[in-house]
């Protein structure tokens, strides 16, 4: 297992906005992915990750939501897809760790039915809500090349685009 370099809106904003692609066959590679990801989102730290933040544009997302001492709760989702969503909404503070430093609110379904495959190639459906149902959106948003400062007014995305980019020039003139 690794920890890949996950990309950022500052130098990367043209892969992070690609469609990633159904997974054909979950296998031993595709599980060395989802391990890399999982090391690379606890290394960051964050409690989701989408591959194409890894710069692999697969339908493949890890996510892990246990809070401060609880025990690690890995999750996997394959393929995932959203068969249902509630037209009650909720608004959250989001942050990405393609955005990093950056925060807002975003409003979205407050529950939704998800449909994926596990690591093992399992089909599951289950329903999402609360912090899970906020991710797992955010998540999938990624697979389909959206940010969640997408969902910002104009200036709010270019303010955090800028404001990426300044912290990224700042830290390599320190090296
Ligand atoms: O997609 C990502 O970049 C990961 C992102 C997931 C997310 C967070 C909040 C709302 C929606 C989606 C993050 O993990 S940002 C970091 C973060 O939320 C966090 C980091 C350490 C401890 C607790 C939370
Ligand atoms: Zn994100």
């Amino acid at each position: 297992m690794s920890v890949r370099r996950i990309l950022t809106v500052d130098a990367d904003l043209a892969t992070l906005k690609k469609k990633s692609q159904p997974v054909v066959a979950v296998d031993d590679d595709l599980r060395a992915l989802m391990d890399d990801m999982l090391e690379t989102m606890y290394a960051a730290p964050g409690i989701g990750l989408a591959a194409i933040q890894v710069g692999e544009p697969k339908r493949v997302i890890v996510m892990d939501l246990a809070r401060g001492e609880e025990p690690k709760a890995p999750r996997f989702f394959v393929n995932p897809e959203i068969v249902w969503a509630s037209e009650e909404t909720g608004v959250y503070e989001e942050g990405c760790l393609s955005v990093p430093e950056i925060y807002d609110e975003v409003e979205r379904p407050a529950k939704v039915r998800l449909r994926s495959l596990d690591y093992h190639g399992r089909l599951v459906e289950e329903d999402a809500e609360a912090l899970f149902a906020v991710c797992i959106q955010h998540e999938i948003d990624h697979l389909n090349g959206v940010l969640f400062i997408d969902h910002l007014s104009r200036l709010k995305r270019q303010r955090a685009v800028s404001k990426v980019k300044k912290a990224a020039k700042t830290e390599a003139e320190a090296l």
